[in-house]
Protein backbone atom coordinates (compact mmCIF):
# COMPACT_ATOMS: atom_id res chain seq x y z
CA UNK A 1 0.00 0.00 0.00
CA UNK A 2 1.35 3.77 -1.00
CA UNK A 3 0.37 6.02 1.53
CA UNK A 4 0.17 8.92 -1.11
CA UNK A 5 -3.27 6.60 -2.58
CA UNK A 6 -3.85 5.31 1.18
CA UNK A 7 -6.91 7.29 3.48
CA UNK A 8 -5.17 8.18 6.21
CA UNK A 9 -6.14 11.55 7.84
CA UNK A 10 -3.33 12.13 10.68
CA UNK A 11 -3.85 14.91 12.85
CA UNK A 12 -1.17 17.24 14.16
CA UNK A 13 -3.05 18.60 17.45
CA UNK A 14 -4.35 16.17 20.06
CA UNK A 15 -7.90 16.94 19.63
CA UNK A 16 -9.48 18.21 23.38
CA UNK A 17 -12.63 15.86 23.13
CA UNK A 18 -10.28 12.96 23.95
CA UNK A 19 -9.09 12.32 27.55
CA UNK A 20 -7.36 9.48 27.91
CA UNK A 21 -4.39 8.46 25.41
CA UNK A 22 -5.64 5.83 23.50
CA UNK A 23 -8.77 8.01 22.55
CA UNK A 24 -6.44 10.61 22.00
CA UNK A 25 -4.19 8.29 19.26
CA UNK A 26 -6.35 6.63 17.75
CA UNK A 27 -8.50 9.82 16.51
CA UNK A 28 -4.69 11.18 15.77
CA UNK A 29 -3.23 8.18 13.70
CA UNK A 30 -6.45 7.89 11.85
CA UNK A 31 -8.35 4.91 13.05
CA UNK A 32 -11.33 6.67 13.68
CA UNK A 33 -14.06 8.93 13.51
CA UNK A 34 -16.62 10.32 15.99
CA UNK A 35 -20.19 10.03 13.80
CA UNK A 36 -22.47 10.95 17.31
CA UNK A 37 -21.38 10.06 21.09
CA UNK A 38 -20.34 6.93 21.36
CA UNK A 39 -20.70 5.81 18.00
CA UNK A 40 -17.46 5.81 15.77
CA UNK A 41 -16.81 5.28 12.05
CA UNK A 42 -13.70 2.95 11.38
CA UNK A 43 -11.16 4.28 8.71
CA UNK A 44 -9.20 1.67 6.96
CA UNK A 45 -6.47 1.66 9.38
CA UNK A 46 -8.09 1.28 12.37
CA UNK A 47 -10.78 -1.29 10.50
CA UNK A 48 -7.38 -3.63 9.64
CA UNK A 49 -6.68 -3.67 13.33
CA UNK A 50 -10.17 -4.49 14.50
CA UNK A 51 -10.50 -7.15 11.91
CA UNK A 52 -6.99 -8.60 12.95
CA UNK A 53 -8.36 -8.87 16.58
CA UNK A 54 -11.74 -10.21 15.21
CA UNK A 55 -9.85 -13.24 13.78
CA UNK A 56 -7.47 -14.11 16.89
CA UNK A 57 -10.93 -13.97 19.03
CA UNK A 58 -12.37 -16.19 16.49
CA UNK A 59 -9.55 -18.69 15.82
CA UNK A 60 -9.44 -19.34 19.25
CA UNK A 61 -12.98 -19.67 19.89
CA UNK A 62 -13.53 -22.49 16.47
CA UNK A 63 -10.39 -23.81 18.56
CA UNK A 64 -12.17 -23.95 21.64
CA UNK A 65 -15.20 -25.98 19.48
CA UNK A 66 -17.39 -23.00 19.20
CA UNK A 67 -19.38 -22.33 15.99
CA UNK A 68 -19.62 -19.08 14.76
CA UNK A 69 -23.10 -17.97 13.63
CA UNK A 70 -24.58 -14.43 13.07
CA UNK A 71 -27.86 -13.32 14.98
CA UNK A 72 -29.91 -10.17 13.84
CA UNK A 73 -28.68 -6.65 15.85
CA UNK A 74 -32.68 -5.41 15.96
CA UNK A 75 -34.32 -7.91 17.79
CA UNK A 76 -37.91 -8.38 18.76
CA UNK A 77 -39.45 -7.26 22.04
CA UNK A 78 -41.46 -10.39 22.55
CA UNK A 79 -38.68 -12.45 23.84
CA UNK A 80 -37.46 -10.44 26.45
CA UNK A 81 -40.54 -9.40 27.48
CA UNK A 82 -40.52 -13.60 28.18
CA UNK A 83 -37.15 -13.47 29.96
CA UNK A 84 -38.34 -10.99 31.79
CA UNK A 85 -35.64 -8.53 30.97
CA UNK A 86 -37.86 -6.03 28.75
CA UNK A 87 -38.71 -4.01 31.83
CA UNK A 88 -35.21 -4.46 33.75
CA UNK A 89 -32.55 -3.45 31.53
CA UNK A 90 -34.07 0.34 31.61
CA UNK A 91 -32.63 3.16 29.51
CA UNK A 92 -29.46 1.33 28.09
CA UNK A 93 -31.81 -0.41 25.87
CA UNK A 94 -32.80 1.36 22.17
CA UNK A 95 -36.43 0.87 21.87
CA UNK A 96 -37.45 0.99 18.50
CA UNK A 97 -40.58 1.00 17.39
CA UNK A 98 -41.09 -0.56 13.76
CA UNK A 99 -43.62 0.36 10.98
CA UNK A 100 -46.68 -1.97 12.18
CA UNK A 101 -46.11 -0.49 16.06
CA UNK A 102 -44.56 -3.29 16.97
CA UNK A 103 -41.63 -2.91 19.76
CA UNK A 104 -37.99 -3.57 18.65
CA UNK A 105 -34.63 -3.03 20.18
CA UNK A 106 -31.17 -3.04 18.91
CA UNK A 107 -30.06 -5.91 20.72
CA UNK A 108 -27.75 -4.75 23.79
CA UNK A 109 -26.40 -8.78 24.31
CA UNK A 110 -28.26 -12.07 22.79
CA UNK A 111 -29.10 -13.99 25.50
CA UNK A 112 -32.78 -14.22 24.41
CA UNK A 113 -32.14 -14.59 20.78
CA UNK A 114 -30.37 -17.39 21.15
CA UNK A 115 -32.13 -19.33 23.63
CA UNK A 116 -35.19 -19.06 21.23
CA UNK A 117 -33.30 -20.57 18.31
CA UNK A 118 -31.81 -23.47 20.83
CA UNK A 119 -35.74 -23.90 22.17
CA UNK A 120 -36.50 -24.30 18.10
CA UNK A 121 -33.77 -26.62 17.20
CA UNK A 122 -32.47 -29.33 19.94
CA UNK A 123 -35.00 -31.64 21.20
CA UNK A 124 -32.69 -34.27 22.80
CA UNK A 125 -30.03 -34.03 24.97
CA UNK A 126 -28.23 -36.12 22.78
CA UNK A 127 -27.68 -33.14 21.19
CA UNK A 128 -25.70 -31.62 23.99
CA UNK A 129 -23.59 -29.95 24.55
CA UNK A 130 -23.62 -27.04 22.45
CA UNK A 131 -21.48 -23.96 22.02
CA UNK A 132 -22.42 -21.73 19.62
CA UNK A 133 -20.77 -17.84 18.91
CA UNK A 134 -20.57 -14.69 17.06
CA UNK A 135 -19.03 -11.39 16.57
CA UNK A 136 -21.90 -9.00 16.51
CA UNK A 137 -22.28 -5.01 16.92
CA UNK A 138 -24.02 -4.44 20.18
CA UNK A 139 -25.97 -0.96 21.27
CA UNK A 140 -25.94 0.23 24.87
CA UNK A 141 -27.31 3.42 25.81
CA UNK A 142 -24.91 4.31 28.27
CA UNK A 143 -25.49 7.81 30.51
CA UNK A 144 -21.96 8.75 29.75
CA UNK A 145 -19.99 7.01 27.03
CA UNK A 146 -16.69 8.35 27.25
CA UNK A 147 -12.61 6.99 26.82
CA UNK A 148 -13.95 6.45 22.91
CA UNK A 149 -14.50 2.97 21.52
CA UNK A 150 -13.78 1.76 25.20
CA UNK A 151 -17.16 2.90 27.10
CA UNK A 152 -19.02 3.68 23.54
CA UNK A 153 -22.66 3.13 22.72
CA UNK A 154 -22.56 0.97 19.63
CA UNK A 155 -19.48 -1.59 19.92
CA UNK A 156 -18.28 -4.84 18.22
CA UNK A 157 -18.70 -7.77 20.78
CA UNK A 158 -18.17 -11.71 20.73
CA UNK A 159 -20.56 -13.49 22.35
CA UNK A 160 -20.85 -17.20 22.97
CA UNK A 161 -23.08 -18.99 24.83
CA UNK A 162 -23.54 -22.24 26.19
CA UNK A 163 -25.72 -24.91 26.00
CA UNK A 164 -25.53 -28.53 29.01
CA UNK A 165 -27.88 -30.60 30.07
CA UNK A 166 -25.79 -30.43 33.68
CA UNK A 167 -24.26 -28.21 36.13
CA UNK A 168 -21.15 -30.13 35.65
CA UNK A 169 -20.96 -29.86 31.92
CA UNK A 170 -21.52 -26.54 32.73
CA UNK A 171 -19.19 -25.82 34.39
CA UNK A 172 -17.13 -27.43 31.85
CA UNK A 173 -18.13 -25.55 29.03
CA UNK A 174 -17.41 -22.22 31.76
CA UNK A 175 -13.63 -23.52 32.19
CA UNK A 176 -13.10 -24.30 28.36
CA UNK A 177 -14.11 -20.75 28.00
CA UNK A 178 -12.08 -19.52 30.63
CA UNK A 179 -8.78 -21.03 29.21
CA UNK A 180 -9.85 -19.71 25.71
CA UNK A 181 -10.01 -16.01 26.88
CA UNK A 182 -6.99 -16.30 28.31
CA UNK A 183 -5.07 -17.41 25.13
CA UNK A 184 -6.67 -15.09 23.26
CA UNK A 185 -5.36 -12.41 25.08
CA UNK A 186 -2.26 -13.79 25.57
CA UNK A 187 -1.75 -13.78 21.75
CA UNK A 188 -2.45 -10.13 21.05
CA UNK A 189 0.50 -9.57 24.12
CA UNK A 190 -2.01 -8.89 26.73
CA UNK A 191 -1.65 -10.56 30.25
CA UNK A 192 -5.64 -10.88 30.94
CA UNK A 193 -6.04 -11.04 34.92
CA UNK A 194 -9.47 -13.32 35.89
CA UNK A 195 -11.16 -11.70 38.78
CA UNK A 196 -14.62 -12.98 40.28
CA UNK A 197 -17.18 -10.51 39.68
CA UNK A 198 -20.68 -9.38 39.84
CA UNK A 199 -22.90 -10.42 37.48
CA UNK A 200 -25.05 -7.71 37.04
CA UNK A 201 -28.23 -7.83 34.54
CA UNK A 202 -27.24 -10.75 32.79
CA UNK A 203 -27.84 -13.26 35.51
CA UNK A 204 -26.50 -16.32 37.61
CA UNK A 205 -23.98 -16.86 40.34
CA UNK A 206 -20.81 -17.30 38.74
CA UNK A 207 -18.75 -14.91 36.84
CA UNK A 208 -14.99 -13.74 36.03
CA UNK A 209 -13.92 -10.74 34.54
CA UNK A 210 -10.72 -10.53 32.45
CA UNK A 211 -8.69 -7.23 33.10
CA UNK A 212 -5.74 -6.54 31.40
CA UNK A 213 -3.20 -4.36 33.09
CA UNK A 214 -2.36 -0.85 31.59
CA UNK A 215 -0.83 2.03 34.04
CA UNK A 216 -4.01 4.40 32.58
CA UNK A 217 -6.78 1.24 33.17
CA UNK A 218 -10.37 2.44 35.19
CA UNK A 219 -10.03 0.11 37.89
CA UNK A 220 -7.09 -0.51 40.68
CA UNK A 221 -6.09 -4.68 40.50
CA UNK A 222 -4.29 -6.98 42.65
CA UNK A 223 -3.23 -10.47 42.02
CA UNK A 224 -0.80 -12.67 42.44
CA UNK A 225 3.00 -12.55 41.02
CA UNK A 226 2.55 -16.19 39.67
CA UNK A 227 0.08 -14.83 36.89
CA UNK A 228 3.16 -13.09 35.44
CA UNK A 229 5.60 -16.18 34.81
CA UNK A 230 1.95 -18.79 34.03
CA UNK A 231 2.70 -19.88 29.97
CA UNK A 232 -1.21 -18.65 29.12
CA UNK A 233 -0.13 -21.19 25.74
CA UNK A 234 0.56 -24.22 27.06
CA UNK A 235 -2.04 -26.98 26.87
CA UNK A 236 -1.88 -28.35 30.12
CA UNK A 237 -2.94 -25.50 32.26
CA UNK A 238 -4.61 -26.09 35.31
CA UNK A 239 -7.78 -24.63 35.56
CA UNK A 240 -8.34 -25.23 39.01
CA UNK A 241 -5.10 -23.63 40.40
CA UNK A 242 -5.71 -20.32 37.95
CA UNK A 243 -9.22 -20.27 39.44
CA UNK A 244 -7.49 -19.77 43.00
CA UNK A 245 -4.75 -17.62 42.37
CA UNK A 246 -5.34 -14.25 44.29
CA UNK A 247 -6.93 -11.66 42.57
CA UNK A 248 -9.16 -8.56 43.26
CA UNK A 249 -10.54 -5.39 42.09
CA UNK A 250 -10.52 -2.29 44.37
CA UNK A 251 -13.40 -3.15 46.21
CA UNK A 252 -12.34 -6.70 46.53
CA UNK A 253 -9.29 -6.11 47.88
CA UNK A 254 -9.20 -6.28 51.90
CA UNK A 255 -4.96 -6.79 52.61
CA UNK A 256 -6.22 -8.01 56.35
CA UNK A 257 -7.23 -11.34 54.70
CA UNK A 258 -5.38 -11.46 51.59
CA UNK A 259 -3.45 -14.19 51.66
CA UNK A 260 -0.72 -13.57 48.94
CA UNK A 261 3.14 -12.83 51.03
CA UNK A 262 3.56 -9.32 50.44
CA UNK A 263 6.78 -9.95 48.38
CA UNK A 264 4.31 -11.76 45.82
CA UNK A 265 1.08 -9.38 45.21
CA UNK A 266 1.24 -6.76 42.62
CA UNK A 267 -0.86 -4.04 41.95
CA UNK A 268 -2.11 -2.34 39.12
CA UNK A 269 -4.63 -0.83 37.18
CA UNK A 270 -7.02 -2.63 35.01
CA UNK A 271 -9.64 -2.58 31.71
CA UNK A 272 -12.03 -5.12 31.61
CA UNK A 273 -11.54 -6.99 28.10
CA UNK A 274 -13.73 -10.14 28.49
CA UNK A 275 -16.59 -11.11 30.96
CA UNK A 276 -17.99 -14.69 31.22
CA UNK A 277 -20.86 -15.84 33.22
CA UNK A 278 -22.38 -18.86 34.27
CA UNK A 279 -26.51 -18.46 34.82
CA UNK A 280 -27.85 -22.07 35.11
CA UNK A 281 -31.06 -22.20 34.07
CA UNK A 282 -32.56 -18.98 34.26
CA UNK A 283 -33.42 -18.15 30.56
CA UNK A 284 -33.97 -21.63 29.35
CA UNK A 285 -36.63 -21.90 32.12
CA UNK A 286 -38.24 -18.71 31.74
CA UNK A 287 -38.09 -19.49 27.75
CA UNK A 288 -38.88 -23.21 27.78
CA UNK A 289 -35.51 -24.16 26.20
CA UNK A 290 -36.00 -27.66 27.14
CA UNK A 291 -34.51 -31.41 26.40
CA UNK A 292 -35.79 -35.04 26.88
CA UNK A 293 -33.27 -36.34 29.21
CA UNK A 294 -32.06 -39.60 29.31
CA UNK A 295 -35.05 -40.92 30.96
CA UNK A 296 -37.72 -39.28 29.33
CA UNK A 297 -38.24 -36.24 31.25
CA UNK A 298 -37.76 -32.64 30.10
CA UNK A 299 -35.03 -30.89 31.54
CA UNK A 300 -34.57 -27.16 31.29
CA UNK A 301 -30.83 -26.73 30.01
CA UNK A 302 -27.95 -25.26 31.70
CA UNK A 303 -26.53 -22.10 30.50
CA UNK A 304 -23.64 -19.64 30.26
CA UNK A 305 -22.54 -16.91 28.02
CA UNK A 306 -18.81 -15.11 27.30
CA UNK A 307 -17.72 -11.91 26.03
CA UNK A 308 -15.22 -10.02 24.76
CA UNK A 309 -15.44 -6.43 24.05
CA UNK A 310 -13.54 -6.54 20.14
CA UNK A 311 -13.89 -2.97 19.70
CA UNK A 312 -12.90 -1.92 23.65
CA UNK A 313 -9.19 -4.19 22.96
CA UNK A 314 -8.37 -1.68 19.94
CA UNK A 315 -8.45 0.83 22.65
CA UNK A 316 -7.16 -1.55 25.54
CA UNK A 317 -4.25 -2.62 23.13
CA UNK A 318 -3.29 0.75 22.56
CA UNK A 319 -3.29 1.63 26.53
CA UNK A 320 -0.78 -0.93 27.13
CA UNK A 321 1.22 -0.44 24.32
CA UNK A 322 2.41 3.37 23.24
CA UNK A 323 4.86 5.89 24.22
CA UNK A 324 5.03 9.70 23.79
CA UNK A 325 5.66 9.25 19.80
CA UNK A 326 2.78 7.55 19.21
CA UNK A 327 1.36 3.42 18.96
CA UNK A 328 3.30 0.81 19.49
CA UNK A 329 1.30 -2.50 18.11
CA UNK A 330 2.19 -5.94 18.53
CA UNK A 331 2.75 -7.27 16.00
CA UNK A 332 -0.37 -10.10 15.79
CA UNK A 333 -2.30 -6.94 15.45
CA UNK A 334 -0.65 -4.89 13.59
CA UNK A 335 -2.14 -2.92 10.78
CA UNK A 336 0.79 -3.21 8.44
CA UNK A 337 3.88 -4.96 9.52
CA UNK A 338 6.64 -3.20 7.98
CA UNK A 339 6.57 0.55 7.08
CA UNK A 340 9.15 1.54 4.33
CA UNK A 341 10.24 5.04 4.36
CA UNK A 342 11.03 6.29 1.39
CA UNK A 343 13.57 9.22 1.78
CA UNK A 344 13.45 10.49 -1.95
CA UNK A 345 10.36 9.71 -4.11
CA UNK A 346 11.25 9.93 -7.58
CA UNK A 347 14.97 9.16 -7.17
CA UNK A 348 15.36 5.90 -9.42
CA UNK A 349 17.73 3.90 -6.97
CA UNK A 350 15.32 4.44 -4.06
CA UNK A 351 12.08 3.80 -6.26
CA UNK A 352 13.62 0.95 -7.49
CA UNK A 353 14.80 -0.44 -4.13
CA UNK A 354 11.31 0.15 -2.59
CA UNK A 355 9.44 -1.54 -5.30
CA UNK A 356 11.67 -4.69 -4.99
CA UNK A 357 11.66 -4.67 -1.38
CA UNK A 358 7.59 -3.89 -1.37
CA UNK A 359 7.21 -7.46 -3.77
CA UNK A 360 9.66 -9.53 -1.67
CA UNK A 361 7.93 -8.55 1.25
CA UNK A 362 4.41 -9.50 -0.16
CA UNK A 363 6.12 -13.04 -1.33
CA UNK A 364 6.85 -13.79 2.12
CA UNK A 365 3.41 -12.76 3.52
CA UNK A 366 4.08 -9.47 5.04
CA UNK A 367 1.58 -6.39 4.76
CA UNK A 368 3.77 -3.46 3.61
CA UNK A 369 3.23 0.33 3.98
CA UNK A 370 5.12 2.79 1.68
CA UNK A 371 5.45 6.39 2.62
CA UNK A 372 6.15 7.38 -0.61
CA UNK A 373 4.59 11.29 -0.13
CA UNK A 374 6.99 14.59 -0.72
CA UNK A 375 7.07 15.35 2.40
CA UNK A 376 9.94 15.99 4.90
CA UNK A 377 12.13 12.76 6.35
CA UNK A 378 10.87 14.71 10.17
CA UNK A 379 7.25 14.50 8.79
CA UNK A 380 7.63 10.33 7.60
CA UNK A 381 9.41 9.11 10.64
CA UNK A 382 6.81 11.19 13.12
CA UNK A 383 3.75 9.64 10.99
CA UNK A 384 5.46 5.91 11.13
CA UNK A 385 6.02 5.90 14.76
CA UNK A 386 2.93 7.68 15.56
CA UNK A 387 0.75 4.91 13.33
CA UNK A 388 3.05 2.28 15.57
CA UNK A 389 4.11 -0.15 12.90
CA UNK A 390 6.24 -3.36 14.09
CA UNK A 391 9.29 -2.56 11.90
CA UNK A 392 10.61 0.71 10.34
CA UNK A 393 12.79 0.73 7.05
CA UNK A 394 14.70 3.79 5.60
CA UNK A 395 15.57 3.87 2.11
CA UNK A 396 17.72 6.93 1.49
CA UNK A 397 20.47 7.49 -1.64
CA UNK A 398 23.16 7.83 0.61
CA UNK A 399 22.60 4.44 2.12
CA UNK A 400 21.96 2.89 -1.07
CA UNK A 401 24.72 4.14 -2.42
CA UNK A 402 26.80 1.49 -0.24
CA UNK A 403 24.46 -0.90 -0.28
CA UNK A 404 22.46 -0.48 2.92
CA UNK A 405 18.95 0.41 4.49
CA UNK A 406 18.26 1.22 8.28
CA UNK A 407 16.01 -1.02 10.11
CA UNK A 408 14.06 0.39 13.15
CA UNK A 409 11.88 -1.43 15.68
CA UNK A 410 9.13 0.66 17.04
CA UNK A 411 8.86 -1.24 20.35
CA UNK A 412 12.67 -0.72 21.16
CA UNK A 413 13.55 1.82 19.26
CA UNK A 414 16.65 0.02 17.94
CA UNK A 415 18.14 1.01 14.41
CA UNK A 416 20.87 -1.30 12.25
CA UNK A 417 21.95 -0.24 9.07
CA UNK A 418 22.14 -4.00 6.45
CA UNK A 419 21.91 -5.04 3.38
CA UNK A 420 18.41 -5.35 1.41
CA UNK A 421 19.53 -9.37 1.24
CA UNK A 422 19.88 -9.15 5.31
CA UNK A 423 16.75 -7.02 5.89
CA UNK A 424 14.32 -9.74 4.22
CA UNK A 425 15.87 -12.55 6.34
CA UNK A 426 15.33 -11.04 9.24
CA UNK A 427 12.05 -9.68 8.72
CA UNK A 428 10.54 -12.67 6.97
CA UNK A 429 12.21 -15.66 9.14
C1 LIG B 1 -21.58 -12.02 27.87
C2 LIG B 1 -21.77 -12.23 26.40
C3 LIG B 1 -22.37 -9.69 28.36
O1 LIG B 1 -23.03 -8.88 27.73
N1 LIG B 1 -23.74 -11.39 27.33
C4 LIG B 1 -23.19 -11.91 26.12
C5 LIG B 1 -22.73 -11.17 28.32
N2 LIG B 1 -21.34 -9.35 29.13
S1 LIG B 1 -20.78 -7.84 29.37
O2 LIG B 1 -19.80 -7.91 30.41
O3 LIG B 1 -21.85 -6.94 29.59
O4 LIG B 1 -20.06 -7.42 28.04
C6 LIG B 1 -18.99 -8.20 27.53
C7 LIG B 1 -17.79 -7.33 27.18
O5 LIG B 1 -18.17 -6.34 26.23
C8 LIG B 1 -17.40 -5.17 26.43
N3 LIG B 1 -18.27 -4.00 26.61
C9 LIG B 1 -18.10 -2.81 26.00
N4 LIG B 1 -17.19 -2.39 25.11
C10 LIG B 1 -17.28 -1.12 24.67
N5 LIG B 1 -18.23 -0.24 25.07
C11 LIG B 1 -19.18 -0.63 25.97
N6 LIG B 1 -20.13 0.22 26.34
C12 LIG B 1 -19.13 -1.96 26.48
N7 LIG B 1 -19.89 -2.67 27.35
C13 LIG B 1 -19.35 -3.90 27.43
C14 LIG B 1 -16.53 -5.39 27.65
O6 LIG B 1 -15.23 -5.79 27.24
C15 LIG B 1 -17.23 -6.55 28.34
O7 LIG B 1 -16.33 -7.34 29.09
Amino acid sequence: MRLSRYFLPLLKETPSEAQIVSHQLMLRAGLIRQSSAGIYSWLPLGYKVLRKVEQIVREEMDAAGCHEVLMPSIQPAEIWQESGRYDDYGKEMLRITDRHDRAMLYGPTHEEVITDIFRRSIKSYKDLPQNLYQIQWKFRDEVRPRFGVMRGREFLMKDNYSFDLDREGAINSYNTMFLAYLKTFKRMGLTAIPMRAETGPIGGDLSHEFQILAETGESAAYYDAAFEDIDFMADDLDIDQLKSLYAATDDQHDPAACSVPADRLRSGRGIEVGHIFNFGTKYSKAMGALVTGPDGQDIAVEMGSYGIGVSRLVGALIEAFHDDNGIIWPEPVAPFDVGLINLRPGDEACDAMVQDLESKFRRAGRDVLIDDRDERPGAKFAAIDLIGLPWQVVIGPRGLKDGIVELKERATGERVELSPEALINRLTA
